[in-house]
């Protein structure tokens, strides 16, 4: 059979929403395009050379017709703008509650591990219906993390985190790529996203044994690096306890004065690869940094411990 699908399928809550904006600027552009095409075809034959036609008429100017021309294709340029720019900000902010999963990069795979600690590789296993949250980063160069089923793409960068969610809304398998040419085996850095019914997928996670979850694998880490010694009550090093920290506003002594930040996971990461970047107000600047001494996906264990305690209350 004749099979020539235009677009990949529509398997989000984003995508036919990114289509629909899509399909405007084509249908905008395409009405555009054949105006002016027609418009040139009609004078090139009209005022062709030989015809027999007037051609005394000073030229005229017409300041409506001007402001027309420049009136409409400006209004839906405008069209474009604030509706791309509202989808952006839909796409951008994951839902609160949205499944946590995190996302390594390196040339050339991905490494994926669900926060209840089963991992996998160039396999996305994710439930039906329910928002999920990527934190991603990258080893090495920069990648690019794109499900066209679900119409979202993201980079991925070394150093740094970047986030992606979606919520996928048919069961089945679509196509993972990396859309960044990341070197040599770029173009087979990929995998496949599964989507999956919530039991299937419980049923799934379950399989990867009992083994500890990424919060708990990051506790055992904080114990390994000696962060406890200083976090958890320390009689020789003044450090903050960081029970409750997560997802909290932190003051920051900066100088004489003190600012805010978010304690988000960048924050969080920064803290302990650039801990003098960014010094908590009333403590000394006595932590070592940790760069080069933990890989990424421990950090985001580690991560993931300190997000899990972020109810709890902090000890005095
Ligand atoms: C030698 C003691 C010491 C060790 C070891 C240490 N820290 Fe720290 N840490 C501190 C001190 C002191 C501060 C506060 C000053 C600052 O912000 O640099 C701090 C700040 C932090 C903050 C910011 C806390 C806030 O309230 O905003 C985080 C997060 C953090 N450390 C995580 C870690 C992790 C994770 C490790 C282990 C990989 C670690 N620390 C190891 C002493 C330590
Ligand atoms: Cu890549």
């Amino acid at each position: 059979m004749w099979n020539f699908p235009l677009l990949p399928e529509q398997a989000s809550t984003v995508a036919p929403h990114v289509d629909l904006l899509y399909f405007f600027q084509v249908g905008v552009s395409l009405f555009f395009s054949v105006l002016i095409f027609a418009t040139i075809l009609y004078f090139t034959y009209h005022y062709r050379e030989g015809s027999n036609i007037d051609r005394s008429r000073p030229i005229a100017q017409s300041l409506l017709l001007e402001t027309t021309w420049m009136g409409i294709p400006f209004v839906f340029g405008m069209i474009m703008f604030f509706w791309g720019a509202a989808l952006f900000y839909v796409d951008y902010e994951a839902p609160p509650g949205a499944l946590d999963v995190s996302v390594v990069a390196k040339q050339w795979m991905w490494y994926i591990q669900h926060s209840q600690g089963r991992a996998e590789i160039n396999e996305l296993h994710v439930p039906l219906g329910q928002p999920v949250k990527l934190t991603m980063t990258s080893q090495d160069v920069i990648h690019s993390f794109y499900i066209p089923a679900f119409r979202v793409k993201q980079d991925v960068l070394p150093g740094r985190y970047t986030s992606l969610w979606f919520e996928p809304t048919k069961v089945g398998r679509y196509h993972l790529f990396c859309a960044e040419y990341c070197g040599t085996n770029h173009s087979a850095m990929g995998g496949w996203v599964e989507v999956m019914e919530p039991a299937d997928y419980e049923r799934w996670l379950a399989e990867g044994g009992t083994g500890p979850s990424m919060a708990q694998e990051g506790e055992k880490l904080f114990v390994q690096h000696h962060c406890a010694g200083c976090h958890r009550g320390s009689q020789t090093v003044h450090a903050p306890r960081l029970e409750g920290v997560f997802g909290k506003s932190v003051p920051i002594q900066e100088g004489k004065d003190v600012h805010f930040v978010t304690a988000d996971v960048t924050y969080i990461r920064d803290s302990i690869l650039r801990p003098k970047s960014q010094v908590v107000a009333g403590f000394e600047p006595l932590m070592p940094s940790f760069e080069g001494q933990i890989s990424e996906p421990d950090l985001l264990r580690i991560i993931a411990y300190i997000k899990s305690i972020a109810g709890e209350e902090t000890p005095q």
